[in-house]
């Protein structure tokens, strides 16, 4: 059984996203940051920097979004939700999952921290310029990779297609504009995939949005 630690309204809905788009069957831990749980000695004794997500599954212990998204469909390789291993496409597949996590995510990263997340004697709110910015270029740089096409790599869904989306996702919720028409009718269609409604459905069903 593959067990899962999250909180809605956070990175790991990838996780659970990933989950059923492979129909994998897992059991759900709430970790409700705002009551301080990710801080709890249980809970750094499996996640040290007191995060979410986490999947434990058996002895594996693992944190990371991407890492897990990936490890999930390495384990459904029917799904088709990662490419198999050693190919152009896993290549490709690895470098568009890197490249979300540290230059898509990473201005949304500073403007959430900055916002609410840090402390607010941590918060610099000078920051702001500089992370739209740098977001106005990592979101060109998708939109030029991305193209026509439906997904990032090859002709079908990926979980790198689901990270992207769930990126974007985030910056809608900030109201920060795309620039791009690509990227608003990518986003959409991803949005819409009854996986990522059944992932949201199943957070939003234990707890409460945490914002
Ligand atoms: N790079 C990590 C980031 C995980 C992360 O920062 N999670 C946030 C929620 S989205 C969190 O748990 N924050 C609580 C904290 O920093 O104390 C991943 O992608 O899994």
């Amino acid at each position: 059984m593959l067990h899962v630690y999250g909180c809605p309204g956070t990175r790991s809905n990838r996780v659970v996203w990933a989950l059923e788009e492979v129909g994998a069957i897992y059991e759900y831990h709430l970790v409700n940051l705002l009551a301080g749980e990710g801080r709890k000695p249980d809970y750094l004794a499996i996640n040290p920097g007191g995060k979410v997500p986490t999947l434990v599954d058996g002895e594996l212990i693992l944190s990371e979004s991407a890492a897990i998204c990936t490890y999930i469909g390495d384990c459904f390789p029917a799904s088709g939700l990662t490419p198999p291993p050693g190919s152009v496409e896993r290549a490709l597949y690895n470098q568009w999952c890197f490249f979300i996590l540290s230059e898509l995510e990473q201005p949304l990263w500073t403007m959430t921290k900055h916002r609410f997340a840090l402390s607010e004697k941590h918060r610099v709110p000078a920051i702001f310029a500089t992370a739209h910015w740098e977001w106005s270029i990592a979101a060109q740089v998708l939109a030029t990779g991305l193209g026509e096409r439906a997904f990032l790599v090859g002709e079908c869904f990926t979980a790198a297609d689901l990270l992207a989306a769930q990126t974007l996702a985030w910056a809608r919720a900030f109201e920060i504009p795309f620039g791009h028409a690509t990227l608003e009718t990518y986003a959409d269609r991803l949005l819409e995939r009854p996986a990522r409604a059944q992932a949201v459905e199943r957070e939003q069903g234990i707890a409460p949005l945490v914002e």
